[in-house]
């Protein structure tokens, strides 16, 4: 964000994400940041749907180059800012009151971004909505990699609820219709309590691999971990990210909180892994913030802080 921005958001009241254009149409441009103002998958704890306006509130008066990792090796260039040609696409017009017309107006709203060429990041919103990208980004790109940073799997299946469609299915949804490449799928942060070994199981055997917190902090597992991560980029990927992934003490406003959770330091080794693949990631997402809950403000922050990398290129 320039000085300008801040100022111009001042006057205005105005907050696009990160200061970024403001383009509520479809354009040609390098990327496109887009809210999802939807909850209607959350089984508890509502709120996400007011993600999009914490995050971008939070986003206000941010510089747009993250501080170089080292200050000490003399290489004090910042070169671009992150997010150079991103616009801000507004929100997703999503109803509230049906999750099946939301997906379908997530996946519109995406497919007629991607269509143009854009990369899209989505701020939640629940995670449900994921899948409304997916679908569209799969017509676009065919079968994607998955990079999903998260507590839960996500793979349940819907049937406990009388829906299949709830923020902890979309991801078998997903695998079923085809929309990813199992052998490119990997799952970082897994913690949360189960209550059979059903969805791990199913998840194992469509060849997914699942990363634990320790898992991801065995040193004798950090070849295969990079090895999974650099996988995911061998064709058009993906990236999805719930704040639940991080300890719930950094990020205490999501529906789901998990104890024992990512770092930030862990969160963005796992974000500048995917820098390296040959081509930039297809689409992202940051879900699950719901600002109505405990530790809005500061979660709100780390979650920008998050986009901050994850729109930020190879040379920062
Ligand atoms: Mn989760």
């Amino acid at each position: 964000m320039s000085s300008d921005a801040l100022m111009q958001g001042l006057r205005t009241g105005l907050t696009p994400f990160l200061g970024l254009p403001l383009r509520v149409d479809p354009c040609p441009a390098t990327g496109v940041v887009l809210g999802v103002p939807c909850d209607a998958g959350v089984i508890n704890r509502p709120g996400a749907r007011l993600g999009p306006w914490a995050m971008r509130a939070a986003s206000m008066g941010l510089g747009s180059h993250p501080m170089p990792e080292r200050l000490r090796e003399g290489r004090l260039n910042l070169g671009p800012g992150a997010a150079s040609g991103w616009v801000d696409g507004g929100n997703v017009p999503t109803l509230p009151f049906s999750l099946k017309e939301a997906l379908a107006t997530v996946q519109d709203t995406v497919g007629a971004w991607a269509i143009t060429g854009s990369r899209t990041l989505l701020l939640g919103g629940d995670h449900s909505l994921t899948l409304g990208a997916l679908r569209a980004l799969y017509l676009q790109h065919g079968p994607l990699g998955l990079l999903h940073i998260d507590a839960h799997p996500d793979a349940a299946q819907g049937a406990a609820w009388g829906t299949d469609i709830h923020h902890g299915t979309w991801l078998r949804q997903a695998l079923e219709e085809g929309l990813l490449d199992p052998e490119r799928t990997v799952q970082a942060g897994l913690r949360a309590p189960r209550f059979d070994d059903e969805e791990l199981s199913f998840l194992q055997a469509a060849g997914v691999r699942m990363w634990s917190p320790a898992d991801l902090r065995d040193p004798f597992l950090a070849p295969q971990l990079a090895e999974d991560l650099a996988s995911i980029g061998q064709g058009p990927a993906y990236l999805s990210l719930d704040l639940d992934a991080l300890d719930p003490v950094l990020v205490p406003a999501v529906a789901e909180p998990v104890p024992g959770g990512l770092s930030l330091t862990e969160t963005l080794a796992l974000i500048h892994a995917a820098r390296e693949w040959p081509q930039p990631w297809v689409g992202a997402d940051l879900m699950e913030l719901a600002p109505t809950l405990e530790g809005a403000e500061t979660s709100a922050r780390l979650a920008v802080h998050l986009a901050l990398h994850l729109l930020s290129g190879r040379s920062e």
